[in-house]
């Protein structure tokens, strides 16, 4: 396998941000093997992704039509989103090479954005409560998502969130508790995913399971050998949906607008639930954890009862596929003290009996 001259560019665009990142000969070699490449969407590809957990990048998921009538219209991108935020809005923003928190407003952040001379990001804008949301059909990255539908005490969890960043931003590996989906509208970046016990044997720090100081401990000899490593480029109008057991480090490699959100649907429920408990989370409490089951089981009855195109749209055809998943991966024994947890035993059995 040939390593495209592109992505030799992008890999040494990334190691100017992150000196980690420098590439040998013997490096490079073995990181083509670990390229996620893009896909053609088809909901099948999804569903089967979440239901396997594993990453996947489509080039033509449905927002894209949308995304791109509004920021290219012949105006400058910067002034569009403006025009989405009142002027007083503000935002957590990281500014430098420090990567030191601020709280700016929206309109400064964009303008910073715009000039592209400064390293700064934003990627906390929560986009459910402001225009964003009005002017953009953003339905495609959550009609088959429960957090959507939960009460407010719960759909916070989404963290649905517009991301701003100038070239040279880097994210710090890390980890989220639900799987999310990150869509770039323009821009491109640079991910490395690993799972994160694997990664954490090996010696790669998650700053959200780790106590980091500065940054998480990162370096290719540990992260190539590891069986679940994979690294992408995002780039504009493509999508990507990542499993949530996968740290990720991310560099900003062209000033990005995107937007990101996390979701729990039927084919992800099992895996969701199970890595929660047994992994430990930071967002979801047991409490909250609870509801989402409660959530799923009201989707599952409602999707069961419903039309082909209802069950097509949640993908119920590939409750079967995860349950599989699910009984592979995890031991008898985790199952069992799964299912102590009544909520969780009747979501179980409910979705076995729909694979009958
Ligand atoms: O795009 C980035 O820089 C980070 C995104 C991220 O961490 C996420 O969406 O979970």
């Amino acid at each position: 396998m040939k390593m495209h001259a592109s992505l030799v560019t992008h890999w040494k665009q990334a190691a100017e941000i992150d000196k980690s990142l420098i590439l040998s000969g013997k490096v490079l070699k073995n990181l083509v093997g670990l390229e996620l490449r893009p896909e053609n969407y088809s909901r099948r590809r999804l569903f089967s992704a979440m239901a396997r957990q594993e990453p996947i990048l489509f080039n033509n998921f449905p927002l894209r039509s949308t995304l791109r009538a509004f920021f290219h219209n012949g105006d400058e991108p910067a002034n569009r989103l403006k025009s989405l935020f009142s002027s007083t809005t503000k935002t957590l923003a990281r500014a430098g090479p420090a990567r030191r928190v601020k709280y700016l407003r929206v309109h400064e952040v964009i303008d910073i954005w715009r000039r592209g001379r400064a390293t700064l990001s934003a990627n906390d804008v929560y986009f459910r409560t402001s225009k964003l949301d009005r002017v953009f059909d953003c339905e495609a990255i959550g009609d088959f998502n429960v957090i959507p539908t939960a009460p407010p005490r719960i759909r916070h969890l989404e963290v649905a969130t517009l991301l701003m960043g100038t070239a040279g931003c880097m994210t710090d590996s890390h980890s989220d508790d639900p799987d999310g989906c990150n869509h770039c509208i323009v821009g491109k970046k640079l991910w490395l995913v690993w799972d994160r016990r694997e990664g954490q044997q090996h010696g790669l720090e998650d700053c959200e399971y780790n106590d980091v100081r500065t940054q998480s401990k990162f370096s290719l000899e540990a992260f190539l050998p590891l069986r679940s490593s994979n690294w992408f480029t995002v780039s504009e109008g493509q999508t990507l949906f990542l499993p949530g057991n996968l740290t990720h480090k991310v560099m900003t490699l062209e000033k990005y607008i995107g937007i990101s959100s996390f979701y729990v649907g039927l084919p992800n429920a099992l895996s969701s639930f199970t890595r929660w408990q047994l992994n430990g989370t930071i967002m979801v409490t047991e409490q909250f954890r609870n509801e989402i089951i409660k959530l799923v089981l009201r989707q599952l009855e409602r999707t069961a009862a419903g039309s082909r195109q209802l069950k097509h749209t949640w993908g119920y055809y590939h409750l079967e596929e995860a349950l599989r998943h699910w009984e592979r991966k995890y031991t008898r024994a985790q199952r069992e003290e799964l299912r102590s947890n009544p909520l969780f035993r009747e979501l179980a059995d409910r979705i076995s009996f729909c694979c009958r």
